[in-house]
């Protein structure tokens, strides 16, 4: 058995899913594409996403010294079904008031679960070549394009939407890289394209897909949701639906991830209401229990104000009037970012409760920013209301 084939039995051993191997060679058109990307603007939002940034990770040679071989791995998180896609609003609202979290995010943190298995995996490999080796290794969490990796070694290929496409399990894969010092004989890409297919760029709601492989990130759900810290624009609000945390649109209405092969890694299992939660608790959460509810899950990177935002403009597109006593108890919220959006669901609920909460938070409210949204939202209110 070769040496190739023996590191990828031992990485599909470990529960990766797919492996492949491309060479350390820098990665040029995507540097390009990538710099252009920062410069037009459409990275901002990302401070810590510069050209520097993008020099260094599209070149395996400046991540480690004497790097020959990326070995690229994927892990499947798609191992349960959606309960909230497909439903209509009034299905959803009949019931409970819920948003939607996306896929990637409702079980573990991966974060610490690939990287542990990563390094598990490299300090198998002296056993398979014979000799040490040396190996970094990459999981969403250092300068190294997994994508652009992912794509050259054959594990799947670039999607419109920019998402990386596997045959078998589509797009809901975690994306890992090890570089190794290690001459491996390379995987050739794969010979897969979308063809004729627009369907990602067409349905996302805040036209962030702004070409074919081009994603403007101040437009993406998923940017809004999860990196941004503060007042989400006014203008993309309405587009943003009922995602509480990320957005899986582009991926839910690709028709490569249609038939895609189950994940099994317990640690990706859906956790209880994580697909989709329940949003008016989720605005009453302190702290204490912010960090109890999420330990050890993607969600806690929006932070608990960042959440509650999100659950606000949720609440604001259900436009329920069920949400008008949380919202409005969210008006004296102790973050200004939380009140600010509670009274924007609220002048988009309308109606003269909404009204009466709005005109009270007027005459209470001290900063001028949440002031201003209090006065649009009254207004907006008091159309609705004639
Ligand atoms: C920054 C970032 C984001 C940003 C920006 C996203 C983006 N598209 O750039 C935000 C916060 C919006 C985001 C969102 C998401 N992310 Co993210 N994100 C990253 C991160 C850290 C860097 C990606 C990056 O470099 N973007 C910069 C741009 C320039 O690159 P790009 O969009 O991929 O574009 C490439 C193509 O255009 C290609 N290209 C250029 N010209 C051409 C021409 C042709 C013909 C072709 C084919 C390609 C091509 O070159 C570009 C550079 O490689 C990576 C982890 C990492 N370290 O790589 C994870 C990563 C990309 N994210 C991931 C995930 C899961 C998500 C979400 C699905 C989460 C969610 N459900 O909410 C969404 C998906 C949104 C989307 N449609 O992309 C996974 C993707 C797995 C996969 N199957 O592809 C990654 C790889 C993390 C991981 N290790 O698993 N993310
Ligand atoms: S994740 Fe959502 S907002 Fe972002 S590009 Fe895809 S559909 Fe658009
Ligand atoms: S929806 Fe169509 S264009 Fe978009 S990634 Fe899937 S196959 Fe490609």
């Amino acid at each position: 058995m070769s040496v190739e084939s023996q590191i990828k039995d031992s990485a599909l051993g470990l529960g990766f899913d797919l492996v492949g191997i491309t060479t350390a060679e820098p990665f040029e058109r995507d540097e390009q594409a990538a710099s252009q990307r920062v410069r037009d603007g459409l990275m901002d939002g990302l401070p810590w996403y510069n050209l520097e940034r993008v020099h260094r990770m599209n070149r395996p040679l400046v991540l480690l010294e004497g790097a020959r071989s990326v070995i690229s791995l994927a892990v499947s998180y798609n191992t349960s079904s959606d309960a909230s896609v497909g439903k209509s609003r009034n299905e959803q609202t009949s019931a409970r008031l819920t948003g939607k979290i996306a896929r990637y995010a409702r079980g573990d943190d991966y974060h610490k679960v690939i990287k542990k298995r990563l390094r598990t995996f490299v300090d198998g490999l002296p056993d398979i070549l014979g000799h040490a080796a040396s190996a970094r290794v990459f999981v969403d969490d250092g300068p190294m394009n997994d994508r652009a990796a992912a794509e050259r070694a054959g594990v799947g290929w670039f999607g419109k939407n920019t998402n990386i496409l596997t045959p078998s399990h589509g797009s809901w894969v975690f994306l890992a890289q090890v570089i190794t010092d290690v001459g491996l004989r390379p995987d050739a890409p794969l010979k897969k394209t979308c063809g004729n297919c627009v369907r990602c760029i067409d349905d996302c709601p805040t036209g962030a897909i702004v070409a074919p492989y081009v994603l403007d990130n101040r437009r993406c759900i998923s940017y809004l949701t999860i990196e941004l810290r503060g007042v989400i624009p006014r203008e993309l609000r309405p587009l943003m639906g009922d995602w509480a945390f990320g957005c899986d649109i582009c991926q839910d209405v690709c028709p490569v991830n249609r038939k895609t092969a189950t994940g099994f890694d317990p640690a990706f299992q859906k956790r209880h209401d994580f697909d989709a939660p329940e949003l008016l608790p989720l605005l009453e959460l302190g702290d204490e229990e912010f960090r109890e509810r999420f330990r050890n899950s993607p969600i806690k990177r929006a932070k608990r104000v960042g959440l509650q935002r999100n659950v606000c403009v949720a609440l604001g597109n259900l436009g329920d009037a069920r949400a008008v006593p949380a919202l409005s108890k969210a008006l004296v919220h102790d973050d200004l970012v939380v009140r600010l959006h509670a009274a924007w669901a609220l002048g988009r609920i309308g109606g003269e409760v909404a009204l009466g909460h709005l005109k009270f938070a007027s005459e209470h409210e001290t900063d001028t920013e949440v002031m201003a949204e209090v006065e649009l939202s009254i207004t907006e209110s008091e159309s609705s209301v004639r």
